[in-house]
């Protein structure tokens, strides 16, 4: 566990430290990655009205392009300088035409959600991925599509992303979700003050990094024993 002890370094946002490894990471670290179609497939909706639904040839036409950016959870870990591969979401929302909308909701095909306000989501550096360090994501970091905010405390960075619905009523969002969660405000908590949290927050990295990466191996072994979807996700909020 030792590896997932992050440690002082210059240069990050306040409260951060440094992993030198991206981690599989969850609020529900007992849960393994959902099963993925290998085919982007992104629906897009307003107010509930489908909208568009954008395949990976969609996507590829929108020119997707590199941006190396840093990444912050909200437990205080950090990784720097990673290479995205993919298309910034207000390209992706101009594309289909849909107008400036209060908030946006990115889901992913584990049913995680973040919601955005709309100048959050359409920051220039907020991305539809499909490739990290220049690899296909793989399932530990969010294939096939994974949004992207870097910004914006990790939670928001919907992996497996299958959604994203534009609302003009404010949505529900989960009681330790920030409606912004900027970094750089350290905006960790919709209440409770981001210092205050650096601590307990960080003790719980090591276990949580543990049991994700645990899950995705049992997963992964084909002759895991594994009784129906629903074993492994049992009482499995730890933190985000
Ligand atoms: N679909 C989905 N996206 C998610 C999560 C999740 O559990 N499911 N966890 C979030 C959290 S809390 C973090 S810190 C990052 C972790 O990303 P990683 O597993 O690629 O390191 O993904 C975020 N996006
Ligand atoms: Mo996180």
């Amino acid at each position: 566990m030792m590896r997932y002890w992050p440690r002082r370094a210059g240069g990050l946002p306040p409260g951060q430290r440094l992993l030198s490894e991206m981690p599989r990471f969850s609020d529900r670290p007992c849960l393994p990655p959902p099963v993925m179609p290998v085919e982007p497939r992104l629906e897009i909706r307003r107010d509930g009205e489908p909208v568009a639904v954008l395949s990976a040839r969609d996507l590829e036409a929108l020119g997707p392009r590199d941006h190396t950016a840093d990444f912050h959870c909200v437990t205080t870990w950090s990784v720097t300088g990673l290479t995205w591969t993919g298309v910034p979401l207000r390209d992706v929302l101009a594309a289909v035409g849909v107008p400036e909308t209060p908030y946006l909701v990115a889901g992913g095909g584990d049913r995680w959600r973040a919601v955005f306000v709309w100048p959050d989501a359409v920051a220039p550096d907020v991305l539809i991925a499909t490739r990290l360090n220049g690899a296909a994501l793989d399932e530990r970091h969010g294939a096939p599509l994974r949004l992207v905010a870097p910004g914006q405390y990790g939670y928001k960075s919907v992996k497996h992303l299958v959604a994203v619905d534009l609302l003009t009523g404010e949505p529900r969002a989960d009681p330790k979700e920030h409606p912004r969660a900027r970094v750089a405000f350290e905006e960790r908590h919709p209440r409770l003050p981001g210092r205050l949290l650096r601590l307990p927050y960080r003790l719980v990295i090591g276990p949580t990094a543990y049991l994700a990466e645990r899950s995705l191996r049992r997963r992964a072994t084909p002759t895991g024993e594994r009784h129906g979807g629903e074993d492994d996700s049992g009482g499995g909020r730890v933190d985000r």
